[in-house]
């Protein structure tokens, strides 16, 4: 193994706390890019340098610059947000942004197209609000995701506050994001000891998750590590805790793969899952590969030393032993769209928002629908790992009001009425923005729904739940390899198809098919669900079945 360090971690070290020169690339107007280190740098803060993608080739022809700007997510840990800030919100992304607001597939948003020029207004707007990008990308712990149905039960309100005490825990000290994007007085460097990253920050992103069984909505095992609350009689005993999930591949090296983590034992209490999760970070950080990137996520360091050493050394770290992995049964991870009512008797509305993508189109004004919810005052933001929004926290008396709202401008008609498997399927960024995809995704999938509805119809299966996902390159930011179909992009216009995930995302699908078209897709899955209307037991999901028929 190489053990040249990768260029990243030249930058990192030499960031006097990941400042760089990002000061001076934003002063400099001639090109609406960043210094090229800066570029790296500019992600711990939360934001992405892009270039619009559908008109490279046009500006090209006119030797003009690519079309630069800048995307920036937000740190939200547990993904809420009050009315008040999310009228924020709504207000920033009408300014400076394609106005687009996207829900992740991390439980936060993220806006586009903002030009150089106008990153510090925005952050500063954020800040108003009492929110921050810091963290929200690069080598650190990302924004941390907790389950969030139903939102109001005791359980889930502390699992919410543990997001953010990881969120906390595991910030970055420097302050250098107050004062590049916040013109806050410069504090000296050497004063800012991070004692968790250090100069090097980690080999790579980290990424932690809080499942509350059996709703696997946030897809826990494919975190670098996933915290399973274990719940008796309404009350958290502790944690399980696994390690080494991660989605991302890369075509044609073998060496890369997607993988669950695995659960390596219990802590009984949220001290303890708090010491388990800045400890296997650290390990992370001294043992990670720091040459190949393509191997440095946790998942590849667990493989590398094996779970024994691993364990035995987070014990070690940590100062005390693991338990002891508790039974464990998840039954699904579907978002309960429509009203919910929780255990303190409030209510909640899930919508159904198309690949996170939060806009007005038509008759269909989600982003108009909660720009007025949220202008009432009645009702809180949490968004969830499906890329779809709860208002919650919302009281009997003010109920009619906000379903009003939803009504008028078509958002419960537009949740009703689309298919269950639309419902359940998700789709990343890709074209035109995401400079890794090699196809189209949240710009495609919709319309293959439409073809696939109608192929589920004709074998009578629309009610069923099948999860498919898809994204426009391997490194799987929609999870595909956890989905019943998973569709990877090879090539404009081609898809990898994978089957036999299982609904509870505790089985990885495999490998069916490759590089596959439109209609190649539909002719297969024509012959699939056929089988399946045919052949399957009762109750058998279709990811389940695609092992017991054997086809992969
Ligand atoms: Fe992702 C890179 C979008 C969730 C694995 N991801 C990217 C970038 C930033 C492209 C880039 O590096 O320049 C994409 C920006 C597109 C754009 O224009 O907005 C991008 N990832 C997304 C989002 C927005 C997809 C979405 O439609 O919701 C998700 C934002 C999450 C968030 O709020 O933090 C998103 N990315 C994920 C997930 C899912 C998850 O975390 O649950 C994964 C798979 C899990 C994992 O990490 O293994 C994921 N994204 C990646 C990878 C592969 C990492 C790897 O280990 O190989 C990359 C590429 C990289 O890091 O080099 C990547
Ligand atoms: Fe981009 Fe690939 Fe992630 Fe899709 S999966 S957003 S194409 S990096």
């Amino acid at each position: 193994m190489s053990t040249k360090l990768s260029s990243t971690e030249r930058i990192k070290t030499d960031s006097k706390g990941l400042r760089g020169t990002l000061k001076e690339s934003l002063l400099d107007e001639h090109t609406g890019a960043l210094r090229e280190d800066d570029q790296v740098l500019i992600k711990f803060h939360g934001m992405y340098q892009q270039d619009n993608r559908d008109r490279r080739e046009e500006r090209a022809a006119k030797k003009l610059d690519r079309l630069y700007s800048y995307m920036i997510r937000l740190r939200l840990p547990g993904g809420f947000l009050t009315p008040e800030q999310w009228i924020a919100v709504h207000e920033i992304a009408g300014q400076h942004t394609t106005g687009v607001i996207k829900i992740t597939t991390r439980q936060t948003i993220q806006l586009h197209g903002i030009l150089k020029a106008k990153i510090k207004p925005t952050i500063k707007a954020f800040n108003e609000a009492i929110l921050d990008s810091i963290a929200a990308c690069g080598d650190v712990n990302r924004n941390v995701v907790a389950a969030a149905y139903p939102s109001q039960s005791a359980v889930h309100r502390t699992v919410h506050q543990l997001a953010d005490k990881i969120s906390a825990y595991l910030k970055p000290k420097t302050s250098a994001y107050y004062e590049i994007w916040l013109d806050e007085e410069k504090i000296i460097e050497k004063e800012e000891t991070d004692e968790l990253y250090e100069d090097r920050y980690l080999p790579r992103k980290f990424k932690v998750a809080i499942a509350v069984p059996p709703n696997n909505d946030v897809d826990v095992y494919t975190n670098d590590v996933g915290l399973i609350a274990i719940v008796e009689a309404g009350e958290i005993k502790g944690y399980n805790i696994a390690i080494g999930g991660g989605m991302g591949s890369t075509h044609g090296n073998s060496a890369t793969y997607p993988r669950l983590a695995t659960p390596i034992g219990f802590v009984d209490n949220e001290e303890k899952a708090l010491k388990a999760v800045y400890e296997i970070a650290t390990i992370q950080r001294d043992y990670g590969n720091r040459s190949d990137r393509k191997l440095s996520r946790l998942k590849y360091t667990v493989d590398q030393y094996g779970l024994d050493f691993f364990c035995d050394e987070l014990e070690r770290r940590m100062g005390f032993a693991l338990e002891t992995t508790k039974e464990v049964i998840f039954t699904t991870r579907a978002d309960e769209y429509g009203w919910q009512q929780t255990e303190n008797g409030t209510w909640t509305y899930t919508l159904f928002t198309e690949n996170g993508r939060l806009l007005d189109e038509g008759d269909v004004q989600l982003k108009t629908a909660i720009y007025e919810v949220a202008q009432t005052g009645k009702a809180n933001i949490r968004f969830t790992c499906h890329q779809n929004l709860s208002l919650c926290d919302i009281a009997l008396p003010d109920k009619p009001v906000i379903e009003a709202l939803l009504k008028q401008y078509g958002a419960i008609a537009h949740t009703e009425q689309a298919s269950v498997v639309r419902k359940q399927a998700m789709a990343c960024v890709a074209f035109n923005t995401c400079p890794l995809a090699l196809a189209e995704a949240q710009r495609y999938m919709p319309a293959l729904i439409s073809s696939i509805e109608q192929l589920l119809h004709q074998y009578a299966l629309d009610d069923e739940e099948i999860i498919m996902r898809m994204t426009g390159c391997p490194n799987g930011c929609a999870r595909p390899y956890a989905a019943e179909i998973g569709f990877v992009g090879t090539a404009y216009g081609r898809y990898n198809v994978y089957l036999g995930a299982d609904r509870a995302g505790t089985r990885l699908n495999k490998l069916y098919r490759e590089s596959q078209d439109e209609a190649a897709i539909l002719a297969l899955l024509d012959n699939l669900f056929k089988q399946y209307s045919e052949q399957r037991l009762p109750g058998e999901a279709f990811g389940d079945f695609s092992l017991r028929a054997a086809w992969v």
